[in-house]
């Protein structure tokens, strides 16, 4: 019978004696409420095609299509189609080193991820961990004032200008995300639509919080960072391939680990998008995006 059994943080359950694929809908019951509780779960040695992957990502919602809209899994991989390891040129290689700061999926898009879902196909000789941290616990563990401080703030989210903030730019519509106008503007605080509970929205892509100046908003958003990926709620997941782990974006942030990257790492992704009752924002010109692009390196 499929097992549920927390892992020792404030997030997360590892689920065992079960197989995707064959999920029944008793199965997904148990696995939904899991999901629901822990935030986070993680299927080990399942070893899932493309095909079973977003088949699973469809029992939470619609499929989020990452590139030319065909393509339901992709992959997230330092592997050139030669075989060989990508340098550190490549736009795609600032990606996946952009991934290695806290954030969530899609909340630069009008349209915010819910659940992203990570499959293991290839993995380094050491390193190359997925962390998560707690969100709702994080929000729990503010101190009275700091959450009077930060009720009724919201802040911008742009893929731009957190790759901008760590170093990378690209010219405006170079890869999936990477606009400079119309960034969305999301509560601090956001309140989860199926369980009620509240948790901190942040992470990397929050840069702006209209009525405070840049300065101090950023560094309210990074104190509120440091302070919230801490242990307890922390999990680093240490990757076996065929692994599955699975995340909710509207409340446990992400990031990868860093590895050596002459060594090959491979990943498959399936994003489900938010339901647009409680993830969609509509998005007006924010034309102060740019400030953050060094203009010398606008190339
Ligand atoms: O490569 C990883 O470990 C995580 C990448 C990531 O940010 C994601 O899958 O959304
Ligand atoms: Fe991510």
């Amino acid at each position: 019978m499929v097992t549920v059994t927390p892992l020792e943080t404030t997030l997360g359950a590892r689920i065992t004696e079960i197989k995707i694929p064959e999920m029944t809908n008793d199965e997904w019951t148990v696995v939904e409420a899991a999901f629901h509780e822990h935030g986070a779960l993680v299927f080990p040695d399942q070893h899932l095609t493309d095909e079973e992957q977003s088949t699973f990502g469809e029992r939470f919602g619609d499929i989020e299509m990452l590139r030319d809209g065909s393509q339901k899994a992709v992959a997230i991989s330092n592997q050139k189609p030669d075989g060989t390891a990508m340098d550190a040129e490549e736009t795609r290689f600032k990606t996946l080193r952009g991934n290695e700061g806290w954030h969530t999926d899609s909340s630069y898009m009008p349209l915010a991820a819910k659940v992203s879902i990570l499959s293991a196909q290839v993995v380094p000789s050491s390193g190359g961990e997925t962390e998560l941290a707690d969100m709702r616990a994080a929000y729990d563990a503010l101190d009275e004032v700091t959450r009077e401080r930060i009720a009724d703030l919201a802040a911008y989210h742009s893929l731009y200008a957190s790759q901008a903030k760590a170093g990378y730019t690209f010219k405006t519509g170079e890869g999936y995300g990477y606009h400079t106008k119309g960034a969305p503007l999301r509560p601090l605080v956001k309140v989860h639509p199926v369980t009620g509970r509240k948790s901190l929205f942040i992470g990397r892509h929050a840069y702006r919080i209209p009525g405070m100046p840049d300065d101090e908003a950023q560094a309210l958003l990074d104190d509120l960072l440091d302070a919230a990926c801490k242990p307890p709620r922390t999990y680093a997941h240490q990757w076996k391939a065929g692994d599955v782990m699975l995340w909710d974006n509207r409340c446990i942030l992400h990031r990868a680990c860093p590895y050596d990257y002459n060594e090959i790492r491979v990943m498959r992704h399936v994003r489900v998008a938010g339901e647009p009752e409680s993830e969609l924002v509509v998005t007006g010109p924010d034309e102060h995006a740019d400030a953050f692009v060094p203009s010398t390196s606008n190339r």
